[in-house]
């Protein structure tokens, strides 16, 4: 894992956009996003039970498994958006990036690799993408009935019930 400020330069959204600036892990666990690296699928099963997980599937994310759709999807990832559920991604193998929303509403670009693991909570805002290697395996947790319902940023999402908790809990 490592994390740090997004540069914001144009280019592709695979390639690194590191500016720099790295987060330590304690910045990440202030706005609710939980970093972990757990080699062992049975203390991430411990960990799931844990917080009352119920669901999970797995995704590879790459041009092999996806075909002619995976640049669509990998666009689509990464349109910013929120989850009205707080959701686990275990990465299997490959890598990708996880960009979180600041205190200060800036990017903050979090690469996994295998074995780690990250909790985001409902209501934050978010994107992903691939790296330049184009492939991830992930598994993805879910509290309950998977909710993919991918909630594009908007105004309107400022009246959102998990919206205003995340804010209230997180970004005060
Ligand atoms: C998300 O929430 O944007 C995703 O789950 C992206 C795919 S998981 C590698
Ligand atoms: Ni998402």
């Amino acid at each position: 894992m490592k994390a740090y400020y997004y540069d914001n330069l144009p280019g592709d959204q695979r390639a690194p956009h590191d500016s720099g600036r790295t987060i330590p892990p304690a910045d990440l666990s202030a706005i609710g996003v939980l970093y972990y690296h757990i080699p062992s699928l049975d203390d991430v099963n411990a960990l799931a039970s844990s917080r009352g997980y119920k669901n999970r599937d797995e995704i590879t994310v790459s041009p092999e498994k996806m075909g002619d759709i995976y640049e669509t999807k990998v666009k689509s990832f990464f349109d910013e958006h929120l989850h009205e559920d707080e959701e686990i991604r275990y990465i299997r193998d490959g890598a990708g990036y996880f960009d979180v929303r600041s205190k200060g509403d800036e990017w903050i670009r979090v690469r996994l690799e295998k074995d780690d693991l990250l909790i985001l909570p409902a209501g934050i805002y978010h994107r992903f993408t691939t790296d330049e290697s184009n492939y991830i395996q992930a598994m993805r947790l879910f509290k309950e009935e998977p909710k993919w319902t991918p909630l594009n940023r908007s105004g309107e999402l400022d009246s959102n019930p998990y919206r205003k908790d995340y804010v209230t809990q997180f970004l005060n």
